[in-house]
């Protein structure tokens, strides 16, 4: 029988869909050829010559530790983060053999029970809560890595990967504070709910590295936290399509440090708010952007726009917003079961 050659790129097309899945569903096969992959990317040598940089794990931190200043508290920061997991995927998939897709962290079962979640299992998952002074993790897989940037911009300062579980803190992972966001009418009020509530549950629920804004990514933990927030991103998306694949908005530039955050309808009503302790956070002085931090570009004025540029330094060719928008574009090409 023959195919005609739309059907035979159709059927590529469909064949090459990356079927995204929560962690706690992959086997026990599955589990061990997500974690062998990362370990591959931490011992292939960098090779973009990014600061201090010494395996293509770290030149993906890199990529969030560079822009970090002009991807969060901005309307790019949903976008943004979005092809940054694609590139952690490409990466396991074109240079580590990895063949499976991206997993997410569904933190809603864990929330306010971090500390026995599967993630953090020391055989099938990613190793435990940190113990001692330096608050190391001392088991799984990633217990020796020795990570190169941080705290915040510093690139000065090897260290492991730390955490200090807060299930006070994760509680903001939770369902009630998930679907509060996911009810807003409009980009602007969703993804400062987003960046607030749910993405501050996974990061401060698992504490230490993950608490670094600028240099979380040396915690493997981020990728499967972030495709989560991703995965949020398209569910709110897909309630209205397609006029969501279109909807963005927000300022390029964030808010000095330490001031409110931008006006919106998105504060959870009723639902409380928690931070880390001050004392878990890294040295307020690391997380100041240098002066050579890289400005938004793209866009003509300060309002976040399709046309904005996502630039990735080189890890992978860098995009717009408008190439992101859609998950199963040509771009991406995944989608979350
Ligand atoms: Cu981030």
């Amino acid at each position: 029988m023959l195919f005609s050659p739309t059907v035979i790129s159709l059927v590529a097309l469909l064949t090459s869909t990356a079927s995204r899945k929560a962690w706690h569903r992959l086997t026990k096969s599955e589990k061990k050829a997500y974690i062998d992959a990362e370990l591959c990317l931490m011992k292939k040598p960098a090779t973009l010559g990014l600061p201090a940089t010494k395996n293509r794990f770290e030149e993906l931190q890199a990529i969030h530790q560079i822009p970090a200043s002009i991807t969060h508290g901005v309307g790019a920061f949903l976008p943004y983060h979005r092809l940054h997991m694609h590139a952690h995927e490409r990466a396991m998939r074109e240079e580590c053999g990895y063949k499976g897709a991206q997993p997410y962290w569904d933190e809603p079962r864990d929330a306010g029970r971090f500390a026995s979640s599967s993630v953090l299992d020391p055989v099938t998952g990613f190793g435990g809560n940190g113990a001692g002074a330096l608050r190391c993790i001392t088991n799984g897989p990633f217990a020796r890595f020795v990570n190169s940037l941080g705290p915040g911009y510093r690139t000065s300062t090897p260290h492991c990967i730390h955490r200090i579980v807060n299930d006070t803190v994760s509680l903001m992972s939770g369902q009630a504070y998930v679907d509060e966001c996911l009810a807003l009418p409009n980009y602007l009020s969703f993804w400062p709910c987003l960046e607030l509530a749910p993405h501050v549950g996974g990061h401060g629920g698992v504490g230490g590295l993950m608490t670094d804004p600028i240099a979380s990514p040396g915690d493997p933990l981020f990728y499967l936290h972030h495709t989560w927030l991703d995965k949020l991103f398209w569910e709110w998306q897909a309630r209205d399509l397609p006029a969501r694949l279109a909807d963005i908005s927000g300022p390029n530039t964030p808010l000095p440090f330490g001031s409110t955050p931008p006006p919106s309808d998105s504060t959870p009503a009723g639902l409380p708010i928690f931070f880390p302790p001050l004392d878990t956070l890294p040295p307020l002085d690391s997380l100041i952007p240098p002066p050579d931090a890289p400005l938004p570009e793209g866009d003509p004025g300060n309002v976040t726009t399709l046309s904005h540029v996502l630039n990735m330094l080189g890890v992978i060719p860098s995009a717009t917003i408008r190439d992101v928008m859609d998950i199963g574009g040509p771009l991406l090409c995944y989608e979350y079961v």
